[in-house]
């Protein structure tokens, strides 16, 4: 059999070459697409062409009648062991395969079985479905007027279109300081529906075990244990129960979000599995990815900010609809519908603040997951970084001073916001001084003045955002009920080798490497002597994956606990061997000697062969320790970013001409990590600032479904980005480090857009919607009378 590589669109012809790469071993694939089992049968999905319509009949003769085809699934089927629908992450539910009507353009609506791929899609080219189009509700603005289209017929109670409210703050004290402030500025913005994009699509093969019942599922998750909780919570009545389940989360080629929900393909793919009792293959390709996926962001956004005269902030209002697609499939903590956007006060020391958002249904894709962002933190972010630069424009203030002389200073924290949060430590100034230093801002600031007067573009942003990440303390976070700890086991082998597993899941944030070293660090043990592994539920221990940059916060912190469980044995081990009281050794990582006697010493390597060979009478054997960690806080990791932008008023093009980005993580593990994190947050920032959109026609029809219009930046579009760091250690994590994964795309948008509006501001431009495309900036300037 020939391996076949996800996309047909994608093409990417890796699997060939790893068909010769010495790792790949049959059956135990090195990603989700390798695993090839003897047997295998394959899914391909039939999708709506409509964003709104009834089903009258699904036709399968034609499908039936492709050699190999072997079934066609419809929700008809499912419906019969009540698994057409399922619960989404947000307590909401979705289809898995619709038995009345469509929602979106390209849902799921049927599935065809067969013993080879090119089968199941020539099965689902030719399966006739026919539909009853209905209005498609496209506008969450207009979804919410009266007289709108109910959407969600399915619940019985629901006269309308809206899903929540939600709010927080004081909106008494914002009002007041509103009515009292001496300039307030108001702006529209909306942050558009985008898609992660990761190299390798979603997934999975499916294999239950008729003989000993238990269903193995190789996945692309970021969350293999939840998923399992899950599978085992919605297909328990059919048996599955969850020690029979097993989820692995082989290299899944990119997660950034939008491999933690369920999708139906998943779901599918079991059903067809338990029922066949032979492996089930279902991965899609690039545009099924693009079009049917959660997606993140479409917020919204009406934004006002009070300040005084002189400039010092006072206030923040917020109202936000949020598009949320035909399901709330958010994958946010339960408590918190809107994700923590209320970290919108940012890095300003904002005396009040009020923040509303509402949820609504429309005929698209379920979302709103997150996109390389903890929970709502980008659109937090570009709103307050947008309103701050208007305000300093607005006051005709230069937009660094004024963010100085209103940040939090670092004798402020440990800082309660207004809206509730506790930020752990801080140096905003310290960063952004860093940042002007480095890109020579004074310098540029007397360039931009002299190309003004010659009427060149040129602009200069700035982002000094906060981000929030690490979730969380399980008394605030808990998704579908799941509380957000997370784990790390370790055990040390006699020889003083050790493996230690954890409840994450790396997507190619490279945490082989850095739990290796905390451990190394802490253990003494060199890494290379240290197997790290995630993502088998099998056996890892139970922890909430890996999302909103919290494997270093949470499971970083539990690699550092266990390691130190580890020593406080080890320190009773080596006394015993050397016949002094355990208060007699002092410890450094590898090594306990004897208090004023450092020749007297046992290493690490001793101590764990004596925890097997010769441990103390009335001590248990072996050296193990397992963390589940519950963080007391979460972790503020904080950064300033300038961007120098050059604009072609011939084409309306936004060059990047500097982007330097310095970031402040606490404590560094791997700078080389997380230099390389930063670089891709980086392009996964200016991809959304300039280029990336999902749009629909007023039909529900999706723009942007296809790479061909759904522009990824390469590297030509990508400039150099300059880095560097400062270090403010969290003072509640062990290692003092804080999560930076997503930093960099949470902050780098508004620094390109503040830039562009910083280069029109005085031909009367005070906003630009990002993307910043050619065509909206062309317009733009024609408008304001520029020519070329
Ligand atoms: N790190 C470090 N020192 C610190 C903080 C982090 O050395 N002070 C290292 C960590 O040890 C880890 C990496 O940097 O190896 C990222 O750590 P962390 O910030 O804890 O984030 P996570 O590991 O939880 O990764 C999640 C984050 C998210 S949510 C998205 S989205 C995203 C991102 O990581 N998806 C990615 N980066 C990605 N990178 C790749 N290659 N692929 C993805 O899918
Ligand atoms: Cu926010 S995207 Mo990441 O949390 O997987």
């Amino acid at each position: 059999m020939t391996l076949r590589t996800s996309p047909e669109v994608g093409g990417m012809g890796h699997s060939i070459k790893r068909k010769e790469d010495p790792r790949f071993i049959r059956g135990k694939g090195t990603y989700v697409d390798d695993v090839v089992l003897p047997g295998m049968l394959y899914l391909d999905i039939v999708r709506s062409p409509h964003a709104h319509a009834k089903i009258v009949k699904i036709d399968s003769a034609k499908a039936m009648a492709v050699p190999g085809v072997l079934a066609v699934i419809t929700g008809q089927d499912l419906a019969k062991y009540n698994l057409h629908w399922m619960p989404t992450l947000m307590s909401d539910t979705q289809m898995v395969l619709p038995v009345e009507k469509v929602m979106y353009q390209a849902q799921e609506v049927a599935a065809v079985l067969a013993t080879s791929r090119y089968a199941a899609a020539d099965g689902a080219a030719v399966v006739e479905v026919e539909y009853d189009p209905l209005p498609a509700v496209v506008d969450p603005h207009k979804a919410l007027e009266p007289g709108a289209p109910v959407l969600r017929t399915d619940k019985k109670d629901k006269k309308d279109n809206h899903i929540w409210h939600w709010e927080w703050g004081d909106r008494a004290a914002t009002d007041r300081a509103f009515a009292e402030a001496d300039v307030t500025v108001k702006e529209q913005i909306y942050i558009p529906r985008i898609h992660v994009a990761s190299i390798e699509t979603c997934g999975c093969i499916a294999h239950f075990d008729k003989v000993d019942g238990k269903l193995t599922v190789w996945m692309t998750t970021q969350a293999p244990h939840a998923i399992r909780t899950v599978f085992a919570l919605v297909a328990g009545h059919v048996g599955l129960a969850e020690h029979k389940i097993r989820i692995i989360s082989p290299d899944i080629g990119g997660g950034f979000g939008g491999k933690v929900p369920v999708y139906p393909g998943y779901v599918i793919a079991v059903a067809a599995s338990v029922l066949t009792g032979k492996p089930v293959k279902w991965i899609e390709d690039r545009m099924e990815n693009l079009q049917a996926d959660s997606f993140a962001r479409d917020y919204h956004i009406t934004a006002e900010l009070a300040a005084k005269k002189d400039g010092t902030l006072t206030a923040l209002r917020i109202k936000t609809l949020a598009d949320h697609g035909y399901t709330d499939a958010a994958a946010n903590p339960s408590k918190f519908p809107a994700g923590l956007f209320h970290v919108c006060t940012g890095s300003y020391d904002l005396k009040a603040a009020h923040v509303e958002v509402d949820g609504v249904y429309t005929n698209k894709p379920p979302g709103g997951i997150a996109y390389r962002c903890s929970f709502r933190v980008t659109e937090a972010v570009h709103t307050i970084e947008r309103m701050v630069d208007i305000m300093a424009h607005q006051l005709g203030q230069d937009p660094a001073e004024f963010r100085m002389k209103n940040f939090i200073r670092p004798e402020q924290f440990p800082y309660k916001s207004a809206l509730g949060w506790e930020y752990d430590s801080g140096n905003y100034g310290g960063a952004l001084q860093k940042a002007m230093d480095g890109v020579g801002y004074a310098e540029l600031r007397r360039e931009q003045a002299e190309k003004r007067k010659r009427g060149e573009l040129m602009g200069i942003g700035i982002s000094s955002f906060t981000e929030i990440v690490g979730a969380g303390p399980s008394k605030h976070f808990d998704i579908l009920g799941l509380k957000m700890f997370d784990s790390c086991e370790i055990r040390i082998h006699p020889t003083g080798k050790a493996i230690a597993r954890f409840g994450t899941k790396s997507q190619g944030q490279g945490h082989e490497t850095t739990y290796a070293q905390i451990l190394a660090e802490e253990l003494g043990i060199p890494a290379a002597d240290i197997q790290v592994e995630e993502g088998d539920t099998d056996t890892a221990p139970y922890g909430l994956g890996t999302y909103a940059s919290r494997s270093t916060p949470v499971a970083g912190a539990a690699a550092a606990v266990a390691s130190r469980k580890i020593i406080d044995k080890g320190r009773k081990i080596a006394a015993h061997l050397l016949e002094v009281a355990p208060e007699d050794l002092v410890y450094e990582p590898g090594k306990f000697s004897v208090k004023g006697s450092p020749n007297r010493s046992k290493t690490i390597q001793d101590v764990a062969f004596a925890a097997y060979t010769n441990h103390p009478q009335g001590m248990e054997a072996g050296l193990e320790a397992v963390s589940y960690y519950d963080p007391p806080n979460l972790t503020y990791p904080f950064g300033s970013y300038i961007c120098v932008v050059d604009i072609d008023k011939g084409t309306g093009e936004v060059k990047v001409r500097r982007f330097l980005a310095i970031d402040d993580c606490g404590n560094i593990i791997n700078p080389m990590i997380v230099q390389g994190q930063v670089h891709g947050g980086l392009t996964m920032g200016l991809a959304p600032a300039l280029f990336e959109e999902i749009s629909y026609d007023e039909f529900g029809n999706v723009q942007g479904g296809s790479f061909i219009d759904y522009l990824v930046p390469t590297a030509v579009e990508t400039p150099k980005w300059e880095t560097g760091h400062t270090v403010t250690p969290s003072p509640h994590h062990p290692l003092g480090a804080k999560g930076v994964g997503e930093s960099a795309t949470v902050g780098a948008p508004a620094a390109i857009a503040n830039a562009v509006v910083d280069a029109l501001w005085h031909l009367g431009v005070r906003h630009v919607d990002i993307p910043i495309t050619p065509p909206k900036v062309w317009k733009l300037l024609r408008e304001k009378g520029v020519t070329e």
